[in-house]
């Protein structure tokens, strides 16, 4: 078989992917992009179901290390809707003149490491052979939908969307009975629309979680200017790793009446702001259930019946252990009389039928079925490529125990193989494009070092991945993270080990300048 040699295989055009693309192109390598979308947008090319939006402002949501970009673009509300957010990705794509570079509608079905010539063979789904010194995945972490494994699916009559792969053609819910189920941020979302338009929507719940209020409303023209003005030290903060915003110090001490105070305040701003602006809110007790009990007393506020707003009431673990959602009017929507919630606690779904949902209880007749179950985060993306290492080891038998890795960009054994907000670095933990940013140029300063040096291979040392994945895991366990059944931790997919995947330090960019400047340590580099 004759293979195309290139220097590098960029998978993914998502906003990691095409930053990545966009610089080895410019730094004059032959990068051939690869992806599975008919266009640019990774996660938001495809999650299209209604109400869908980013739960980070969208002002800081974009790309920081293109002023042409930044500039060019103007948001029109405090959180962006998916629309909105993937017109941005186009807007990048045409800017920086992306596409040229990418095959679409295309997947990398095997990706081989070449020991004898410091390569990487890559296979892709329409038969086109490549051989690439580097690889780089930049397949994004919530990008491979939780399949309903329910029996009887096929049995259905109606439409079963699942939130993570929307049609494109949109969902009619007018005048329909609607099943939706699940209960994380896409479905909190997506309930308000799909209930203004159905006749019935049935919500099945299996566990309650924590959502606060988006707050969501135009980009007042002040706003606008504050930040516009504040942009050169937040990009200063985002380059060096310094937090961009002033924050009570991690020993705050307040008493229960000044932490009641401050939970109720950062809540009256709306959004995530609510959970990151408390400190040790993820590791000390007292006061993470403060901020649980004062989420839960606005849930018995906005929903009428009270038997139905404990029921909506997380009990069983920590806020923010699971990522917290932000909605506009979810509580609310549970006051509609067409909206009945289906509590799985008290009977679980057995099966599909023809007609619809049954549980232990009752069947439930519907006419469309939404699918919110989540995503196989961050290694999903990864080991569902058969990629294979030196002597041939597949990636997921590597990862058989957990995903071992370094700094979530690099793995022992697969040289010149490298992901973006991988396990073990911040990605979901903080704002995704940005942490993607931090890898990209990373991997770029590793790629541009060995041009060079004149080398065809790094690889990271069994050592400095050990020291990584243990420190990751010290820094979990010492936050109540584990204490969730959450996809940080790998547990809402049957048999995936049990490891926090996210890494929770604070210190993820620093580490990465250090790095650099100390001359790569930890990384091999040969040739
Ligand atoms: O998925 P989830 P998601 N039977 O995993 C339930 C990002 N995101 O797509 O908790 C019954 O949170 C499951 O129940 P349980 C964001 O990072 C961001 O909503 O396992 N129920 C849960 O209720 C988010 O965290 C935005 O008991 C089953 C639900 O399905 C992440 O994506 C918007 C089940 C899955 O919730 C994932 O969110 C949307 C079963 N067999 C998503 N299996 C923004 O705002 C699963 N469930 C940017």
């Amino acid at each position: 078989m004759v293979r195309r040699e290139i220097d590098a295989v960029v998978v993914g055009a998502g906003f990691a992917g095409m930053y990545m693309s966009y610089l080895l192109r410019k730094e004059g390598y032959d990068v051939q992009g690869i992806e599975a979308a008919a266009d640019v947008g990774g996660t938001w090319f495809w999650n299209r179901y209604p109400g869908a939006r980013c739960d980070i402002p969208s002002l800081l949501y974009q790309y920081s290390w293109n002023e042409e970009i930044r500039t060019s673009w103007r948001w029109s509300e405090k959180y962006a809707t998916q629309p909105e957010i993937l017109a941005y990705a186009n807007h990048c794509a045409d800017l920086l003149d992306i596409r040229p570079l990418y095959r679409f509608q295309t997947r990398v079905t095997k990706a081989e490491w070449d020991e004898a010539a410091d390569r990487w063979l890559v296979d892709t789904d329409k038969g086109e052979a490549l051989s690439a010194r580097y690889l780089v995945m930049a397949t994004g972490a919530l990008s491979v939908p939780k399949e309903p494994d329910f029996p009887g699916l096929d049995r259905f009559k109606g439409p079963q969307p699942v939130t993570g792969r929307w049609p494109h053609e949109g969902v009619d819910f007018k005048g329909k009975r609607v099943a939706v189920v699940g209960t994380g941020s896409s479905a909190i979302q997506s309930l308000p629309h799909i209930a203004a338009d159905a006749a019935q929507v049935y919500v099945f719940q299996r566990t309650p979680n924590f959502s606060l209020p988006a707050l969501n409303a135009p980009i007042p023209d002040e706003e606008r200017e504050a930040f516009e003005a504040a942009w050169p030290l937040y990009k200063q903060a985002i380059d060096t790793g310094e937090p961009g915003v002033e924050m009570l110090p991690e020993d705050w001490e307040p008493s229960d009446e000044e932490l009641a105070e401050h939970v109720k305040v950062l809540w009256n701003g709306g959004g995530l702001v609510s959970t990151v602006m408390i400190p040790r809110l993820t590791k000390d007790e007292r006061i993470n259930e403060a901020a649980c009990e004062f989420v839960r007393s606005q849930i018995r506020a906005q929903v009428n019946d009270p038997v139905l707003a404990e029921k909506l009431s997380p009990r069983s673990f920590p806020i923010s252990t699971k990522r917290a959602c932000v909605d506009t009017d979810y509580y609310v929507t549970y006051n509609r009389e067409n909206v009945t919630l289906v509590d799985l606690n008290e009977g679980a779904i057995v099966e599909v039928t023809e007609k619809g949902i049954r549980t232990t209880n009752a069947e439930y007749e519907v006419d469309v079925i939404v699918w919110a179950l989540g995503f196989d985060a961050m290694t999903g993306a990864l080991t569902r490529v058969d990629i294979r290492g030196k002597d041939g080891t597949p990636l997921k038998d590597a990862w058989h125990g957990g995903p071992a890795m370094w700094k979530g960009m690099m793995v022992a054994g697969f040289p010149n193989l490298f992901t973006i907000t991988g396990p073990g670095s911040p990605s979901v933990l903080m704002n995704v494009i940005l942490a993607g940013e931090h890898n990209v140029e990373f991997i770029a300063d590793v790629i541009d070092r060995m041009r060079e040096q004149g080398e065809t291979r790094v690889e990271v040392s069994e050592a400095a991945q050990e020291a990584w994945v243990d420190h990751v895991r010290r820094e979990a366990e010492a936050t109540l993270f584990p204490r969730a059944n959450s996809w940080y931790m790998g547990a809402n997919i049957p048999g995936k080990p049990r490891v926090m995947l996210p890494y929770v330090g604070i210190d993820y960019k620093k580490r990465l300048n250090q790095n650099v400047a100390a001359g790569f340590p930890g990384l091999m580099f040969e040739g």
